[in-house]
């Protein structure tokens, strides 16, 4: 087996490739050709890969065969392609950019290994400009491999059947899709080049104040300029590092986005070696007492968890289901949502930007808890954080991804908050033996934004052991579906003591991260029965209820936008259907109540005259809740 670095090869930036006066692009979409390795198909990489098969770029490749042996695959695929350098980029560098190869991405350029990168979620590139010629075309191999291990983020178990097959076990519920369901990059950059730009925006009155800093492959001249929406320069400055102030800023809001350009050029004396532009909002994000203030304001989140799947391309990134996602979003009234369990797309970021969603970013740290396979105590066989299980190696492999992911998008100002992890096993030991140097980690990179983890149903106020290192209590939990299943009364009451709990224990702000209800669009029941389209919205009411009677809360981001993909699994008909949305994106009743509480809400708190009191607030409850049919 290859050594897996835990790094990415090649300069160590993360900025989107992006076509500039110094800079120019070419997209290697398309249709490559695509072979399952096997002892012909492999390395080392001399030649040309023969196989019948072609697969699109962007796409994941699970779904697109009629071939269970493809779908099933455990290890690499690869993918090959003829590309050209353009002639004019002589005296240039040349380097190759994959937003995304998952879980394990190998770049062979011609016959030579370039880059070799490990994370499925985030992107890495290569310097290939000695490995190619301008005028000239390159073969480009790209192996991907789909293994998820102790050591990878998120970490999975292979195992070997009775017949000899590896087979795959992860602990999320969503299908392991795979392959290169992100754009490639091919790019020039000049000799002296921008390597990474930060910023970070603060208001003093009606003063938009833009601390930045660029680091450069050299050191050189920098001149930085900020140009207005309709072009304009408003301010400029020289220096690396510097304070710029925009006199009558227009604000960064949620639902009313305005973006300036910072222009950063590298100088030979008057003379422009290279230029790049990041685009930002001016805006704050603070957590002060128990509010999430945006620009000052008290903030209510409105929205999903979502994910990105799609029938056919899997996690493929699509622009029509990004501008159709972002129109239901809008049509539902909602103002944000959490890209769980993973950094989405760059494109998703950026459209987040331009249309003032609110994006609460998380890692791919999902399934760090054994305890979700232990059913009713939570407890699993085997200790979560041990040498043995999850370890300094997968830690490491976590706070590999942690700077990934704030490297690539520290600078959309959509991104208010990180959520390091999805439901880990925060009540076992060891757990905040493994988290604290990650928060640690994470707040040096990036002292900004709060820092937020999805708790799960077994981690309780009682015994959660890191909810005190965070910013804010973000919960996922199912009572009336995993637990009182089509009892919402009894619900209601353990909901809201476990709510009123953690606001007790740890005085922060609390927002669900995760509600919901699995629903067959079409079953009716004027009965309170599971899977039917009026239980959903029930089950909604039930725990809007319950959040509105509840000051410190901060927001609903209701379990899932759209139906979804998930593994094979007894709890599953073709996929996990929470969604308020099918897969293909029709609204089940749910979204019709949801929009009427949403555009009713605007983004507010909710106050009383807005929201029905509850019939029954009572929270005398008596039994212990039976964890029965827990996941
Ligand atoms: C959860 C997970 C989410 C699942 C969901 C469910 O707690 O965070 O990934 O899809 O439950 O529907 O079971």
């Amino acid at each position: 087996m290859t050594p897996r670095p835990s790094h990415p090869t090649g300069e160590n930036t993360l900025l989107k490739p992006r076509s500039t006066l110094t800079r120019e692009l070419v997209n290697l979409d398309g249709l490559w050709r695509f072979a399952l390795e096997d002892a012909n198909v492999r390395e080392p990489w001399t030649g040309a890969l023969v196989s019948k098969l072609e697969a699109p770029v962007p796409s994941s490749y699970n779904d697109l065969f009629a071939d269970q042996q493809i779908r099933d695959h455990v290890g690499w695929v690869w993918y090959q392609r003829t590309a050209w350098v353009p002639r004019g980029w002589s005296g240039e560098r040349v380097f190759l950019r994959l937003d995304a190869a998952t879980h394990e991405g190998k770049v062979y350029v011609n016959d030579v290994l370039v880059a070799h990168h490990v994370g499925g979620y985030t992107p890495f590139e290569a310097d290939i400009t000695e490995h190619v010629t301008p005028g000239a075309d390159f073969r480009l191999t790209v192996g991907v491999n789909n293994e998820l291990t102790r050591a990878t983020i998120p970490p999975g178990t292979i195992s070997v059947s009775q017949d000899g097959r590896r087979q795959q076990t992860y602990l999320h519920d969503f299908y392991n899709y795979a392959g290169l369901a992100r754009s490639v990059w091919l790019y020039s950059k000049p000799e002296r080049h921008i390597t990474d730009v930060t910023i970070v925006t603060g208001i003093i009155g009606r003063t938009g104040v833009v601390d930045y800093s660029v680091e450069a492959s050299q050191e050189t001249k920098v001149r930085v300029r900020v140009l207005d929406a309709t072009g304009r320069e408003v301010t400029n400055a020289v220096g690396s590092v510097g304070t710029l102030s925009i006199e009558d800023v227009l604000l960064w809001r949620p639902g009313a986005a305005y973006l300036y350009d910072l222009v950063v050029e590298l100088l030979d004396g008057e003379d422009m070696v290279d230029s790049y532009t990041e685009h930002f909002g001016v805006r704050t994000v603070e957590v002060r007492g128990t509010d999430f203030l945006i620009n000052g304001e008290p903030f209510y989140f409105t929205g999903f968890g979502k994910h990105e799947d799609t029938a056919v391309r899997g996690k493929g990134h699509d622009n029509a289901y990004l501008v159709h996602d972002f129109q239901l979003l809008d049509w539902v009234g909602a103002n944000s949502f959490r890209t769980s369990h993973y950094p989405y797309a760059e494109e998703v970021l950026e459209f987040a930007d331009r249309h003032g969603i609110v994006v609460v970013d998380e890692t791919a740290a999902v399934g760090l808890n054994l305890g979700v396979q232990g059913g009713l105590t939570g407890i699993g066989p085997q200790p979560t954080f041990s040498p043995d299980t999850f370890n300094h190696e997968t830690q490491a492999a976590h706070a590999q991804h942690l700077r990934e992911v704030i490297a690539r998008d520290k600078n959309h100002p959509s991104v208010v908050m990180w959520s390091i992890a999805n439901e880990p096993a925060s009540n076992e030991d060891g757990a905040r033996e493994f988290f604290e140097p990650l928060v640690k980690l994470a707040r040096q990179l990036d002292p900004t934004r709060p820092l937020t983890y999805a708790a799960v149903m077994f981690a309780t106020f009682q015994n959660d052991k890191i909810a005190d290192l965070f910013d804010v209590l973000s919960i996922n939990r199912y009572y009336g579906w995993y637990v009182f299943t089509g009892d919402l009364k009894t619900a209601e009451q353990y909901l809201e003591r476990d709510m009123r709990g953690w606001v007790e224990a740890f005085g922060k702000p609390i927002m669900m991260s995760e509600y919901g209800a699995d629903t067959m669009p079409g079953q009716h029941s004027i009965w309170d029965m599971p899977w039917s389209e009026e239980y959903q919205q029930s089950f909604l009411d039930m725990n809007h209820r319950v959040f509105d009677r509840i000051d410190a809360f901060i927001g609903e981001h209701v379990w899932n936008f759209a139906d979804f993909q998930t593994s094979n699994g007894i709890h599953r008909v073709d996929g996990n259907r929470k969604g308020v949305f099918t897969r293909d994106r029709k609204p089940k009743a749910a979204a019709h109540s949801l929009r009427a509480r949403w555009t009713g809400l605007n983004g507010a708190k909710p106050t009383e005259g807005q929201t029905k009191a509850a019939e029954n607030t009572s929270t005398d409850v008596r039994a212990e809740p039976a964890l029965e049919g827990a996941k």
